[in-house]
């Protein structure tokens, strides 16, 4: 019922694991969820792929019949909660891949839209129906999804609650790609050993840049990308890799 963490070498593997129920997301389920990315950051995983259980679902998003009742407050401080556990998963340090292998809906796109990477399979549907239901996206959809694909899409999808399948969220722009149904999970890891040589901090430096690029002017962001270029020069592993590439051989980065 909670997620599962497993480390497969070097790659971090989330799954959601309520397939009865869609993977929807429970505040049990979200709780361990931020447990499991505290380990995560805390390991020496270079990338993390978050999934889901079944073949029917990555995600069917907030738990609906849970959310039924609540005051005021406790929903205030749920929205909260859920943000802050998705705002984790993008401010981890290594890259992280959302591998949607059927529904994602509401809190469920939330949490692949707080991932680093999309890939879906083809049979994946998803959308933010919470208009539907008489709400609004509640754990950073209507902040991350008009960041990802534009205010145009964004509308479109928040204020009409439609169902898209994986062919169009990839025109869309939500996805980096679509994988086969039965080699997905080595497909995500696949695509995860792009960067599993790169240095760690570096690659945290270029996620922090870019992520930043959204909350400040062009000109504080580009002194942002100063200083973080800066500190990535400082480091022993751009002098590893300028030197690799002088000596046409491959880098060996540490870290550092
Ligand atoms: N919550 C709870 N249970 C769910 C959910 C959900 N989001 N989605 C599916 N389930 C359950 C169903 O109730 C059903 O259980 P049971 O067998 O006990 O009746 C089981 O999963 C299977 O579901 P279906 O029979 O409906 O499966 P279908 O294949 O017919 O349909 C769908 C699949 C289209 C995905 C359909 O289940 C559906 O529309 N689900 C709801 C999707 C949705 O609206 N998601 C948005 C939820 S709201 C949200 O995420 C807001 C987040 C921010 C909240 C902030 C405040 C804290």
């Amino acid at each position: 019922m909670l997620p599962q963490l497993q480390f497969h070498d070097d790659l971090a593997v989330i799954t959601l694991n309520r397939p009865d129920a869609l993977n929807a997301l429970s505040f049990s389920i979200l709780e361990e969820l931020q447990t499991l990315i505290k380990n995560v950051k805390k390991s020496a995983a270079r990338a993390l792929i978050i999934t889901g259980s079944g073949d029917k679902a990555f995600c069917a998003g907030a738990d609906i019949k849970e959310l039924m009742g609540r005051s005021r407050q406790e929903q205030q401080a749920g929205s909260e909660f859920g943000q802050d556990v998705f705002h984790q998963i993008e401010s981890l340090p290594m890259p992280s891949l959302a591998l949607m292998n059927g529904y994602a809906f509401g809190g469920g796109l939330e949490l692949a839209l707080a991932c680093t990477f999309r890939l879906a399979t083809p049979n994946a549907k998803m959308g933010l129906p919470e208009i539907k239901l008489g709400l609004i996206p509640g754990y950073g959809g209507t902040q991350r999804l008009a960041r990802t694909i534009g205010i145009t899409r964004a509308n479109e999808l928040i204020l009409t609650g439609k169902t898209i399948d994986a062919e169009q969220a990839l025109q869309y722009g939500i996805l980096n790609g679509l994988v086969d149904k039965n080699t997905s999970l080595n497909d995500a890891m696949s695509f995860c050993q792009q960067f599993k040589d790169f240095s760690l901090p570096v690659l945290q430096f270029a996620k922090s840049a870019i992520l930043r690029s959204f909350d400040v002017s062009l000109q504080d962001g580009l002194k942002i990308e100063s200083n973080l270029s800066t500190l990535a020069y400082s480091l022993n592993d751009a002098n590893e890799g300028m030197q690799a590439f002088i000596e046409k051989r491959p880098p060996s980065f540490k870290d550092q």
